[in-house]
């Protein structure tokens, strides 16, 4: 039998990576999209280890660039596509509104039509995500499919408009097509500006000793924290259900910045309020204060269960980047 085939926008991104090397453990044959780079040498950075040994292919493309969409699902033909791609921060989205709303929703647009032109027997997979309720908690305290949506950032709405479209399509042109709502996850792979990574990399160069202090915004907000390789899973298992939906991926627990703090600085035996401080330019101009997902529709519906807690998840992060120091530094 001929292999699946699997598309991902975003294969450069963190999840796109662990997706990908998740995809050709399960004897997929996976295509990437990557973006045209002016620094080609960190491109590929977090794949460079499946590009070079030939387990994934890549081409150039863009979400914005129609063309590059057609002539990809053209000639590829995937069976899955996860749409991955995406001006992913929340915060520069706020520098950037234009270009996150254009990306995020136009870009899942044209992907869209791409995909209903050229393989509408495929399974598409919109990366949907938690920033898309902003405020809003039900009387539980969590966040779910049926709650509320009004999100609190550019990012936010743009999210939630993508989230949107796929529904459209799904319920006009008979698409199998899904949003998978996933909670805030991390990894040794997640940018350095958002604030997990910067906290792990943060604390083993205060603990080295070559800086001092951490500046960080606000420490008071809440967070339903995972680890991308198990949201991965998730994200192929919604693609396996017998019918297209919309599922929530969550640890179901919630901690603030500055938990994470504690627990990070902990692995030194330091205490984090002896070198974080706080610096408004990393304050947003409008917060989403506590996330909380209760994920139960998607661990009974799919069997999904997360093997990172919490503290695995920041001794994770921690220990990648106490190895990446000590490396540099022998
Ligand atoms: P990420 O590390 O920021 O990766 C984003 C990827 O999108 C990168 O490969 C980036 O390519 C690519 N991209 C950006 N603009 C593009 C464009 N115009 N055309 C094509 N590709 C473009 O994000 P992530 O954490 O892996 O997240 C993956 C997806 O899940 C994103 O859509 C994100 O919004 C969503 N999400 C993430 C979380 C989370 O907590 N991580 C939670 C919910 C939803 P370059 O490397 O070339 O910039
Ligand atoms: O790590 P963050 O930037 O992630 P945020 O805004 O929650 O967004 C992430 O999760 C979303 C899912 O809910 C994804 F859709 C999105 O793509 C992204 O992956 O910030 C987390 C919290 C915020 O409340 C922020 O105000 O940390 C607070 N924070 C405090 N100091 C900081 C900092 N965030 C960043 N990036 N940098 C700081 O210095």
């Amino acid at each position: 039998m001929s292999k699946k085939k699997a598309f991902i926008t975003g294969v450069s991104g963190q999840d796109g990576s662990y997706l990908a090397e998740y995809l050709v453990e399960n004897d997929y044959e996976v295509y990437g999209m990557i973006r045209r780079h002016s620094v080609a040498e960190s491109q590929e950075a977090r794949i460079d280890h499946l590009v070079s040994k030939g387990l994934i292919n890549t081409d150039y493309g863009d979400l914005l660039d129609s063309t590059s969409l057609y002539k990809l699902l053209g000639l590829i033909k995937p069976d899955e596509i996860y749409n991955l791609g995406a001006q992913s921060h929340v915060r520069i989205s706020f520098d950037v509104p234009q270009f996150t709303l254009q990306t995020n929703m136009i870009g899942t647009l044209n992907l869209l039509e791409a995909y209903r032109s050229f393989c509408p027997k495929a399974r598409f997979y919109q990366a949907s995500s938690s920033e898309m309720f902003g405020n809003e908690i039900d009387e539980d305290g969590c966040q779910r499919e049926t709650t509320p949506m009004k999100p609190t950032s550019p990012y936010g709405c743009s999210k939630l408009a993508a989230y949107c479209i796929v529904r459209n399509y799904r319920n006009s042109y008979n698409l199998y097509a899904s949003n998978g709502i996933l909670f805030n996850h991390e990894s040794p792979r997640r940018g350095e500006n958002f604030v997990t990574a910067k906290i792990a990399r943060g604390v083993v160069s205060i603990a080295k000793k070559l800086s001092k202090k951490l500046e960080l915004g606000n420490l008071d907000a809440y967070r339903d924290w995972g680890h991308s390789k198990d949201y991965v899973k998730a994200m192929h298992k919604i693609l396996q259900h017998h019918e297209p939906d919309e599922f929530v991926i969550s640890s179901m627990e919630t901690h603030s910045v500055r938990d994470f703090c504690a627990e990070a600085f902990g692995y030194f035996g330091l205490d984090y309020k002896d070198y974080v401080t706080q610096n408004p330019k990393f304050m947003r101009p409008e917060e989403l204060t506590m996330l909380k997902g209760d994920s139960s529709k998607a661990r009974n519906a799919l069997s999904w269960e997360p093997e990172y807690d919490f503290k695995a998840l920041v001794k994770d992060m921690v220990s990648y980047w106490e190895k990446c120091y000590d490396d540099a530094y022998d």
